[in-house]
């Protein structure tokens, strides 16, 4: 998900383009803006965190761009091309890296890929099923042996 920060900045063309040309498909997406309640569902794991008011106080400030994103190893893939949480420690090249200075403007979003059940769960929050579309892209041969 691109956060506030990433919208407002105009990055979401640049950050569909980089996880497009990988080889991922897109399954869903929604353009949106998350309320309290979701920020708080969405965030619960860090609901004890000292940073926790001002993470869900961000992540409702303005719209974000949500995106479903199949393929192989593709929530690992994902997080490897976001960097680490800390655009400061994320390797240039990554999104982070590359958009972000700040731990508390970092751009993007993704699903945890240690954290088993996570994308499923944060996909069950942001879309209904008949939001996401089942297809097969053409170049399939071509990315995958
Ligand atoms: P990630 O977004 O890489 O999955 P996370 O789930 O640990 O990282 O934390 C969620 C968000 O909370 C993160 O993108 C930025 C913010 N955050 C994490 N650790 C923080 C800290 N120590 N101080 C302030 N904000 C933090
Ligand atoms: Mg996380």
């Amino acid at each position: 998900m691109v956060k506030p920060d990433g919208v407002q900045r105009g990055l979401v063309g640049d950050i569909v383009d980089r996880f497009e040309t990988r080889g991922l498909t897109l399954v869903g997406a929604k353009f949106t803006q998350i309320d309290d309640d979701l920020a708080a569902e969405h965030y619960a794991e860090h609901e004890d965190k000292p940073f926790f008011d001002d993470l869900t106080t961000f992540i409702t400030s303005g719209p974000v761009f949500a995106m479903v994103w199949q393929g192989q190893d593709a929530i690992r893939q994902v997080r490897r091309m976001m960097g680490e949480t800390d655009p400061a420690d994320s390797a240039p090249g990554t999104i982070r890296g590359d958009f972000g200075l700040d731990l508390g403007r970092n751009v993007i979003h993704g699903s945890d890929h240690e954290d088993e059940g996570s994308a499923e769960r944060e996909i069950g929050l942001f879309f209904d099923e008949d939001e996401l579309v089942d297809w097969e892209q053409v170049n399939e041969d071509w990315l995958y042996e």
